[in-house]
Formats: structure tokens, C-alpha cells, sequence
């Protein structure tokens, strides 16, 4: 039920930012999602199932992370240009920093545990 929500409140996003509305004004629209939590980095952790480099997308199983009721699952990401993605290999247990962006939550930070 509360992915359902997240995901109808994300698809809400996409269709509103190319309306000419700025993305800070699309994020605060968002149900259950209050000005401050939308800016800030999200901190947890799991293990790499896979890495594109080329597109530069790294999929999580990842525990829960309550700042975005999320359960746990399996997803894909994609990696900011910062962040070294060399530095860690599929099945790796890691640390990871998610940053809200545009296009949903964008990975800034992967460390080996
Ligand atoms: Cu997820």
C-alpha cells in the first residue's frame, strides 16, 4: 500500500516537472514527503547484485529504508559521476548515501564494508 502510494507520487513528479515547474516545487507536491526530507541524503546499506558500468547503474539489495518506507528489495540506481564505482565488485556487502534527484534516488556514496 505504501509502495503503491510512492510510486503514484513519483509518476505525479515526472508528469509535473515538464509542466515548467521547478523540481524543489515537484518534491514538496509530494505526498509524505515534507521540504526537508526531500533534500536530504539518505544513508544505508546491502549487497551489489549488479554494476553497468557503461551506463553507470548499480542495483541493491538493500535493507529497509524507513526515511522512504521502503521494504526491502532489489532495485537498480543510478550513480552519481563522483562516485568511484570501481572501488567495489557484484556481491560486495556496502555502505551507500541515496540523494534525491529529478529522475528519483541517485547513489552518491558506495563503500565495502
Ligand atoms: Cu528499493
Amino acid at each position: 500500500m505504501k509502495f503503491t502510494t510512492l510510486a503514484l507520487s513519483m509518476v505525479v513528479g515526472f508528469v509535473t516537472v515538464p509542466a515548467l515547474v521547478t523540481a524543489d516545487e515537484a518534491m514538496s507536491s509530494m505526498p509524505g514527503m515534507a521540504a526537508g526530507q526531500s533534500v536530504d541524503a539518505i544513508e544505508s546499506s546491502g549487497v551489489i547484485t549488479a554494476i553497468d558500468h557503461n551506463n553507470r547503474k548499480v542495483t541493491f539489495k538493500h535493507k529497509a529504508i524507513p526515511e522512504l518506507s521502503w521494504p526491502p528489495m532489489t532495485m537498480g540506481f543510478s550513480v552519481d559521476p563522483n562516485v568511484d564505482m570501481k572501488s567495489v565488485n557484484t556481491g560486495d556487502s556496502v555502505t551507500f548515501t541515496l540523494t534525491p534527484s529529478k529522475s528519483g534516488q541517485k547513489v552518491t556514496r558506495i563503500k565495502k564494508q
